[in-house]
This record gives structure tokens, C-alpha cells and sequence, in this order.
């Protein structure tokens, strides 16, 4: 990364400090790159995956600051992708599940998201990927190359074509010389099976240059033996499963050539010192206990922020907790614009907050960080409403539909994973694996665990009378956080919400469920 003497960058960082991007004097931009992984993990150098080669991410990694407690509030894609330009969960933007196709979901009309406000900033905002939130009139950027006007795998997965929309969208920026947010959103490592299963499980043919593959030119595929990937603990070892994750590393490898790509159009255009760099992914890895799941392999995510300004940490770990819902207001806080939040009786520290200053320094320690987390469907058909907090220590899962079986959605089902797994059990064959599959699809109401002395998640502690305070201190605070971010399913599954002049009331429905909001 090009640096400059840090007297330059002290006089620049006043005039921010005082002034909007809208009267900035210095002939300095402040710019912003979100670049997004599409159920992209730890499949990452720089997150220690030895046999997975990253060198672009782990070389972005090594200009920024590195979080190993960052987590999505939601692990699904649009509900995910709307969080993250609203900084606001989905029960309060209202995107409930999948936007496209019979899905159909969509965030409330009077939501504000990062593009529009941006807009009336004065800042160019670009989108090269897929998009994948609704309406469009709330999420309208200046530059849209998304699957609404091309084929996805073009905008989200063919690098070469990412590379040449990039420098379009720089050149006209700088054409414009108006500061810009680019917000690239990678389709990779998403799996292919359901849609494109002629390309493998993870699309990880499209554009290999194999016979009627297609060719990505600027594409190197790495490609791995199944004996050899790393397996997490929440994928069975088995060789159908190792071959899936296999596929998966040989997408990652055109995922990281293109953020490769990318940072390289950056560079050339003069942008490395006046841009903030946020690499992340909007959910877990598609396999079961990651996507579309409150465990960490669906909540924990990649982040890597990289900022240009003298003093900024570079090549460090932070083990602050931090959520997707905190980009938003990290951006604002960079162009200097006021992140307006409702005013809630929510403590401080429960609200979205600017990241920035993590990029200087670690904050200190504190055993109350918590984030939240908040899922409603994934597809229409799977509803299982989902609440949680969790802090470094605990985590506390409230599965309002606990009675039904987990859903599956249709990517994971036809999966060779997954399809493994139904294959083992109906035979009764050997599934070496941390779960049956019926303790999956059956999870009780409440799930709490000890997350530093069971990462794994194995071992519900709820109702253990030497925990009962701090699970009834948790309760609490999620339930608060549930009413101070308006959420229509404060009272489910045991009472009906109704909205009084002080606030929502929970009544009892006598169903026998004890309910959160007593009052
Ligand atoms: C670009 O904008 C800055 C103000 O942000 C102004 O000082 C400068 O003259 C402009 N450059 C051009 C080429 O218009
Ligand atoms: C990828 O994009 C490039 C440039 O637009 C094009 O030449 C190439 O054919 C595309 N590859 C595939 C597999 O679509
Ligand atoms: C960034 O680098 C370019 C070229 O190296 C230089 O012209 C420009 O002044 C630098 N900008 C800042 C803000 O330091
Ligand atoms: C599962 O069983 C079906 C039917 O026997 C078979 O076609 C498929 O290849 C098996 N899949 C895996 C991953 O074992
Ligand atoms: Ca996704």
C-alpha cells in the first residue's frame, strides 16, 4: 500500500474532523470499498486454513486490522445484505427472507439505507454483483451491475468481467470527482448445485476453461485433493463431504483472484490512500450447522478492514465483538455523516457503532460485549423464527418454532453434503458426524452454551440452576433489545403482542409456553 509522510494525512484528518464530505477543501476524497464474500468462511489463510490458498485476502489482511469476533445478525443472504446497507436487523427493515423469486421479500418502504443517504451526500455509489435486497427505489445506487441487468455469474463470479466493471465505475467517479462507495458483492463461494449444477456443486467449472466450461482469462484455478482439506468440526468426515469442500476451495481460489483484481483497478486509479477497504460475507458456509443457523458456522464471519490512514493498525487481530450492523455507521463515521438512530432505552453498547476506532486502537477488554442476532425465513417455506444474543462467553438461541424440524433449504439439500447425510442415515450406515440428524432438525426452545468451554455448541445448558442468572440476565437483555428494535415477535411463540400507549404488551395465550415478556 502507497503511504505518505503523516504530516499530510494530520492536516487532511482536521479538516474531517470539522467538515462534511460536502465541504471538504482539500482536493482528497475519501473513498469506500465494501467488498462481500456470498456465503464465504474461514476458508482463509489469514484465518489460519493452511491447505486454502488466499494470497490476495491475506495480503489485504496485512493492511488492516483482522476481526476474530465479527458475526452477521442474520445468516441468510437478503435479509444479510439489507442489514448491512440499513444497520438495521431484518425484523426492522423487514426483510424477512429471500428477496427473488417466490420469496419475495422486501424491506419497508420508510427504511433508510446507506446508498440513498449517500446520494444526498454527495458520494458516487456503485454496485457490481449480485444485489439481491428490495424495493428498488430504497436501495438505489448511481452504478448498478447486479443480476437485475445481467446473468449473476457474469457480475459475481467472472473476475475478468468484475475487473473491467470496476474501472468503469472508477472512471466515472473520477470523471464525477465526487468521493465513492463501491460495493462489491461476489456471488462466490456461493454453491451452484441448485441452480447451474453443470458447473459442480460450488460453480467451481464455470470459466476453468475445461470443454464447454467457459473461460474467466484472468482465472488461475487451484484445485485440492480431497484427503487433504481441512475439515471443520461441524462436517462429517466423510469423502463425499471432503470432495464438496474440495469444490468449495477451488471456487475460493477465483473469489481471491478477483478481490485481487479489484484492489489492483483500486491501486491503478490512484485510490489505495484515501480508500476504507471492508472485506466480509454475508452469512455462514453452505453446509449443515453454517447457513441459514444461529450456531457460530452460521453467525461468525470473515472481517477484514483496512483503512489508509496514517497510524491505522496494520496486520493486527481484534477480538472485539462486532457485527455486520456495524458497517453502516463505520462508513458514515468515515465520509464524517451523522448515523441517525432511533432514541431507545437500549444501552450504548447494544446499538450498531462506527468501527473506525478499533482501526486505531483495541478497545479493552470487556466480558459484556454482546451482539444480536434476529432470522425469520430463508426461503418462504422455511419459516423458523430464530432470536439470539451472544456475548464471548454464552450464547442464548430462542427458536420460536421450536416444534417443527429445522428447514432445509433447497442449495444445501441437493448438496453432496447433505445428500450424504440422508444417504447414511436411511441406510444406517456409519455417519461420522457431531450430530444425528434428527438432534439437527430437532432443537428444543431454548439453547444456551458455554461458547469458551464448548465452541462446538454440543452441550445445552439451559435451565441449569448454577447458570440461572446470567441465562435470565441474557433473556433480558435480548428481550429488550427485541423491543427497542421493534420486533413483532417480542412475545411468540406463548403470547400475542399488542400495542399499547406505553409500549407493546405481551398477553398470554395459556398455551402453556412460558413466554419472554411477562409484562
Ligand atoms: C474536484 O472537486 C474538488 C472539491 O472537492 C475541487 O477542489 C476540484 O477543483 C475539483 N476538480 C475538478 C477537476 O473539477
Ligand atoms: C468472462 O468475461 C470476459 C470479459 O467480458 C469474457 O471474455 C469471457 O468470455 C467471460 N467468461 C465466461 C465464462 O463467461
Ligand atoms: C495518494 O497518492 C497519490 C499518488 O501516489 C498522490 O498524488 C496523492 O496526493 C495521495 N493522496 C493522499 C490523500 O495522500
Ligand atoms: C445418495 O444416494 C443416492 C441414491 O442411492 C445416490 O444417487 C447418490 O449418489 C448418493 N449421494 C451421496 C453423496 O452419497
Ligand atoms: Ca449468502
Amino acid at each position: 500500500m502507497a503511504r505518505v509522510p503523516g504530516s499530510v494525512y494530520v492536516l487532511l484528518l482536521c479538516s474531517f474532523v470539522t467538515e462534511t464530505v460536502l465541504s471538504d477543501k482539500a482536493d482528497h476524497k475519501r473513498n469506500v470499498l465494501i467488498i462481500l464474500a456470498d456465503d464465504g468462511g474461514f476458508e482463509l489463510g489469514v484465518y489460519s486454513n493452511k491447505i486454502c490458498q488466499t494470497p490476495n485476502i491475506d495480503a489485504l489482511a496485512k493492511s488492516g486490522v483482522i476481526f476474530n469476533n465479527a458475526f452477521t445478525s442474520v445468516s441468510s443472504c437478503s435479509p444479510s445484505r439489507a442489514a448491512l446497507l440499513t444497520g438495521t436487523p431484518s425484523h426492522q427493515n423487514g426483510m424477512y427472507g429471500l428477496h427473488r423469486g417466490v420469496h419475495h421479500f422486501n424491506s419497508f418502504d420508510a427504511v433508510t439505507s446507506l446508498p440513498n443517504l449517500l446520494k444526498s451526500h454527495e458520494v458516487i455509489t456503485g454496485i457490481i454483483g449480485k444485489k439481491d435486497v428490495g424495493p428498488a427505489a430504497l436501495y438505489q445506487f448511481d452504478y448498478e451491475q447486479t443480476e437485475e441487468n445481467n446473468h449473476v455469474n457474469q457480475v459475481g463470479r467472472n473476475i475478468t468481467h468484475i475487473k473491467l466493471l470496476t474501472r468503469e465505475f472508477l472512471n466515472k467517479a473520477h470523471n464525477d470527482n465526487k468521493s465513492f462507495l463501491l460495493y462489491v458483492s461476489f456471488h462466490d463461494p456461493h454453491r451452484c448445485g441448485h441452480t447451474d449444477p453443470q458447473f459442480g456443486p460450488f460453480c467451481e467449472r464455470f470459466g476453468s476453461g475445461e470443454e464447454g466450461m467457459g473461460l474467466i482469462p484472468d482465472w488461475h484455478p487451484i484445485y485440492y485433493q480431497w484427503e487433504q482439506v481441512e475439515l471443520p468440526y461441524f462436517i462429517q468426515d466423510t469423502e463425499a463431504a471432503r470432495r464438496d469442500i474440495a469444490a468449495q476451495y477451488t471456487t475460493i481460489s477465483r473469489l481471491d483472484q478477483g478481490i485481487g483484481l479489484v484492489l489492483k483497478e483500486l491501486e491503478e486509479a490512484g485510490h489505495l490512500n484515501d480508500t476504507l477497504v471492508i472485506y466480509t460475507s454475508d452469512n455462514g458456509i453452505p453446509f449443515p450447522s453454517g447457513r441459514t443457523n444461529f450456531y457460530d458456522p452460521g453467525l461468525r464471519e470473515p472481517m477484514i478492514i483496512s483503512s489508509p490512514e496514517a497510524g491505522a493498525r496494520r496486520n493486527e487481530a481484534s477480538y472485539a465483538m462486532v457485527s455486520l450492523l456495524d458497517v453502516m455507521p463505520t462508513v458514515l463515521n468515515w465520509y464524517n455523516i451523522p448515523f441517525a438512530q432511533e432514541e431507545t432505552n437500549e444501552v450504548q453498547s447494544d446499538k450498531p457503532k462506527s468501527l473506525l476506532p478499533i482501526l486505531q486502537k483495541e478497545p479493552p477488554f470487556s466480558e459484556d460485549e454482546a451482539i444480536f442476532a434476529s432470522q425469520t425465513h430463508h426461503e418462504i417455506t422455511m419459516y423458523y423464527p430464530m432470536r439470539a444474543i451472544r456475548t464471548r462467553r454464552y450464547k442464548l438461541i430462542h427458536n420460536l418454532n421450536f416444534g417443527m424440524p429445522f428447514p432445509i433449504d433447497q442449495d444445501l439439500y441437493v448438496s453432496p453434503t447433505f445428500q450424504d447425510i440422508l444417504n447414511r442415515t436411511r441406510s444406517k450406515q456409519a455417519l461420522p458426524w457431531y450430530k444425528t440428524l434428527k438432534q439437527y432438525y430437532y432443537r428444543p426452545q431454548w439453547e444456551l452454551y458455554d461458547i469458551r468451554a464448548d465452541p462446538a455448541e454440543m452441550k445445552n445448558l439451559h435451565g441449569k440452576p448454577s447458570l440461572a442468572s446470567v441465562e435470565s440476565a441474557l433473556r433480558e437483555r435480548l428481550e429488550r433489545w427485541q423491543r427497542d428494535t421493534s420486533d413483532a415477535w417480542l412475545c411468540a411463540p406463548g403470547a400475542v403482542l399488542l400495542q399499547q400507549d406505553h409500549g407493546p404488551v405481551c398477553r398470554d395465550l395459556d398455551t402453556g409456553l412460558p413466554h419472554v415478556a411477562r409484562r
